[in-house]
């Protein structure tokens, strides 16, 4: 048998937290009703919310220098689902998990999908992976895969798409996530154009595999490991392409993969305005695709996107069911840790985006009123909203404080004890 952290662990700590909590919470329910908003309807909002964790998030990362491995982390998939169902036990926030193969290709994806439920679990979208060679692979990704120049190449790569499509299928995913690292390092070395044709091409063979229910989610990225050009370096070429492939062709936007001061909350309404937004892999960056925590360096960019997402749900934006999942990678972390607290960050941000009051928005931006308008985001982004994502918890069965009951549990030394190293590295470096 396995540890598992127990109901009575967190019964007993959240009964421990419990009066504080329900002081805070009454405190912020009175504050925010003198702004006529209902605290337990934002609840109930809050509590629908969910984001995907990353089955290769549960390990710790690395970098192109080194990866400084913890003890106890999760083996293979069985001990990452293991990973990821305390996460969603403990902050009720995680439902589901997104897969990246064959990092984490199942032998048997039913058995897989019965492992999951059994641990109050579900897949989000599936990832592809054609950024790396897989040993006794016939020809190499190195010059690129879905654009490149050989036809071989080019086929593998669609092959290996398909057959994420079909593996995310039998587990019960609604859509595959394609990201290339495609491109070049040196001026002349790729027609764009021609690239790009051959991108489109490839990409239509597996948009032509797609069940009527699914979508494919075109994630773009500015550079890395092509640091010269890339074939889908920007939402621009991402739209362009989801456009050219049809509706269920969307766009995916990770945090992480624009240039420095972007302005993606833009990039986020544009995408809604047109029905092609896919969804989110949720990070924080400072530099360049970091994959830091979610919220840890711009906690206000978070906010100010969920500005936007709520904006088109409260209008009801046609088409607009994004998909919200993690990409992070965690070097100096307890990865269990991190994908918690990124998990609540990002529900915190959407809390607050929930406590804008829209309705006095629109007649400050009506009057051309700039500060007026700004003030109300800021009210919203001020408001602490913590006894709110505590009580959604605990109401769900959740930790009071997960990262507590976490440390508390001695779950890492007990995994440590249960997982030996069995060798190799895992995934996650990318
Ligand atoms: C690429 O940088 C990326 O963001 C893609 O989503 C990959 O699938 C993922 O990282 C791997 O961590
Ligand atoms: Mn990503
Ligand atoms: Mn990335």
């Amino acid at each position: 048998m396995s540890f598992r952290i127990s109901a009575d662990a967190i019964g007993s700590d959240n009964a421990r937290r419990a009066a504080f909590l329900e002081d805070d919470y009454a405190a912020l329910k009175r504050q925010v009703a003198r702004r006529g908003i209902d605290l337990d309807t934002i609840a109930d909002q809050v509590a629908a919310f969910g984001v995907a964790l990353p089955s290769w998030g549960v390990g710790t990362g690395g970098t192109r220098f080194a990866r400084f491995a913890g003890l106890g982390e999760p083996r293979g998939l069985d001990d990452k689902l293991e990973d990821c169902a305390t996460i969603q036990q403990l902050t009720r926030a995680t439902p589901t998990v997104s897969l990246h193969f064959p990092w984490d290709k199942p032998s048997d994806a039913a058995a897989l999908k019965a492992q999951a439920a059994d641990l109050g679990l579900g897949f989000d979208a599936v990832n592809s992976n054609t950024f790396q060679d897989q040993p006794g692979q016939p020809v190499s990704y190195k010059f690129g895969s879905l654009s490149h120049p050989d036809k071989a190449v080019r086929d593998l790569a669609v092959a290996h798409n398909i057959d994420c499509i079909r593996l995310g299928q039998t587990l019960g995913a609604p859509a595959l996530t394609v990201w290339v690292g495609d491109g070049a390092n040196f001026p002349g070395q790729q027609n764009f154009t021609a690239a790009f044709d051959r991108y489109l091409d490839s990409m239509a063979q597996i948009y032509a595999a797609l069940p009527a229910d699914w979508s494919v989610f075109i994630e773009h990225k500015l550079f890395e490991p092509a640091f010269y050009a890339t074939v889908i370096a920007d939402w621009g070429s991402s739209y362009l392409a989801a456009t050219e492939l049809g509706p269920q062709a969307k766009c995916l936007v990770d945090l992480g993969h624009h240039a420095p001061n972007t302005n993606i909350e833009m990039i986020v309404a544009r995408l809604v305005r047109f029905g092609k937004l896919a969804g989110f892999h949720f990070n924080d960056s400072k530099y360049g695709d970091d994959d830091l925590d979610s919220g840890s360096i711009n906690p206000f960019q978070l906010f100010l996107i969920f500005n936007e997402l709520v904006d088109a749900a409260q209008r009801g934006a046609p088409g607009f069911a994004p998909a919200y999942m993690l990409d992070q990678s965690h070097n100096v972390t307890d990865p269990i840790e991190s994908l918690m607290s990124s998990a609540m960050e990002v529900q915190r941000r959407y809390a607050q985006a929930l406590l804008i009051d829209r309705a006095a928005l629109t007649d400050a931006q009506t009057a051309c009123d700039a500060l007026g308008a700004h003030t109300l985001l800021k009210q919203a982004f001020n408001t602490d909203v913590s006894p709110l994502l505590a009580e959604v918890r605990r109401r769900a069965g959740g930790a009071i404080d997960p990262i507590a009951v976490y440390r508390a549990s001695g779950y890492r030394a007990e995994k440590a004890k249960e997982r030996p190293p069995r060798g190799g590295a895992s995934a996650g470096i990318v």
